[in-house]
């Protein structure tokens, strides 16, 4: 250890000193103002630091410098090619396998977004149903097309159980399970065609304005005109309350060339069907009533009672456009009377089928026509699964 003594007209100017010399590494031993600074002649300073004997400051030489910026940039760039190697090894080709994987993954995304599309509209809804997103494109289609969320729930939680999980990864393997599944689970009435002697008589009820006259006059054109053979076809009408009623059927029997026959009480209609009875067919208007109007409904029941040649087919006539829960309403309160079959009427008007599909499973009642448009005679379809399904798998979420 070695001390020196550094002296300036100032502190600072001293320290200064010190610093350019010996660097910062240093212990300042002693600091004292040996001459006062006067008007006449400047002051001076004295500092006395200890020194490491052995530590000599090495300034670095000019080109020793160049070599030390060299190789930290050389290190750098080492450092960044390495980097760079890691990015190209990731750009390697990529087979047919990882591009499959990659197009599942990105449609799994697409259908969460989907599903979270879908099921900000469902926030409130409370149902504690976890579904794998695989699922989740099926799950807001067919809430949207109105099926009830019990019966959606429930399929789902099936599928959940019981779907191969080798199955789940396919996208069109999974609308190919609901699409069957879902298949399934609609009851459809066959029409066969009447063979005499047998024969067939076909009472239509239902809500006010559904199309119960206008799906009689086009069933009316089909049996007598569009099967294989030609059917013998008579009409009755029960619907004598409407202003205008019995003209819209006497209009179509006219130019059909069919019998009519107008009915007001229980005993004209055992007459109107002993008068009809060499028809292969009897089809029966009535008047349309409000689901809760007991009173005509019931008044319909009492026009079962009659002694007949052939049980009396009720045939409920309901429309597309009426949501879930009235179905059921509708179905609850004309269910006094005996319905055997449901028909549907303006399918043309909505492209969602999942009320029709929740009622046919409540209900367990098969479908038998469609309507699809007011065209007498064309519009009017023999019901099958496949074109339901269209109003419920199918759709693109807008
Ligand atoms: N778009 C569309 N309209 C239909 C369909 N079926 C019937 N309509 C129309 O619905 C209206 C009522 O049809 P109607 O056959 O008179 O209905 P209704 O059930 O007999 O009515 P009420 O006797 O008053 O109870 C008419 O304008 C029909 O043309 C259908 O499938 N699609
Ligand atoms: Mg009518």
């Amino acid at each position: 250890m070695k001390l020196k003594t550094f002296t300036a007209p100032t502190y600072t100017e001293a320290l200064n000193k010190i610093k350019t010399e010996l660097g910062d590494d240093v212990v300042i031993v002693s600091s004292k103002e040996i001459k006062r600074k006067t008007l006449s002649s400047p002051g001076l300073y004295e500092i006395v630091v200890a020194v490491e004997e052995d530590v000599k400051k090495i300034e670095p030489k000019k080109n020793d410098e160049v070599l030390l910026k060299l190789s930290t940039a050389a290190k750098e760039i080492s450092s960044l090619s390495k980097n760079e190697k890691k990015v190209t090894n990731s750009l390697r080709p990529v087979n047919n396998d990882e591009i499959m994987a990659l197009k599942e993954e990105i449609s799994k995304i697409a259908d969460t977004l989907k599903y979270l599309q879908a099921t900000v509209w469902d926030i409130t809804n409370k149902n504690e149903l976890e579904l794998p997103p695989e699922f989740s494109e099926i799950y807001a289609l067919a809430k949207a097309s109105g099926i009830a969320s019990k019966h959606l729930d429930e399929i789902m939680r099936l599928t959940i159980k019981y779907m191969p999980l080798k199955m789940r990864k396919n996208r069109t393997a999974i609308k190919r399970y609901f699409h069957t599944l879902l298949k399934k689970m609609i009851p459809v009435r066959i029409e066969r065609e009447i063979k005499p002697p047998h024969k067939k008589i076909m009472m239509f009820v239902g809500p006010t304005g559904v199309g119960k006259t206008t799906t009689i006059a086009k069933l009316a054109a089909r049996y007598a005109y569009k099967l294989s053979a030609r059917h013998k076809v008579g009409i009755i009408t029960l619907d004598t309350y409407r202003i205008g009623a019995v003209e819209q059927l006497m209009t179509y029997a006219k130019m059909m060339r069919l019998p009519i026959e107008t009915v007001v009480d229980p005993s004209d209609f055992e007459e109107a069907l002993k008068a009809l009875r060499h028809n292969d067919y009897i089809l029966i208007d009535t008047v349309g009533s409000s689901q809760h109007d007991k009173e005509k409904i019931e008044k319909l029941s009492s026009f079962l009672k009659i002694n007949t040649f052939a049980e009396i087919n009720i045939n409920l006539v309901l429309s597309a456009i009426t949501k879930y829960e009235d179905l059921t309403d509708i179905y609850n309160n004309f269910s006094i009377l005996p319905i055997d079959t449901l028909i549907f009427t303006k399918l043309d008007e909505t492209r969602n089928y999942g009320n029709i599909f929740s009622l046919l499973l409540d209900t367990k009642k098969p479908v038998s026509y469609y309507s699809i448009g007011q065209e007498v005679p064309d519009d009017l379809m023999e019901a099958n699964a496949e074109y339901l399904l269209k109003g419920i798998l199918e759709k693109e979420l807008s």
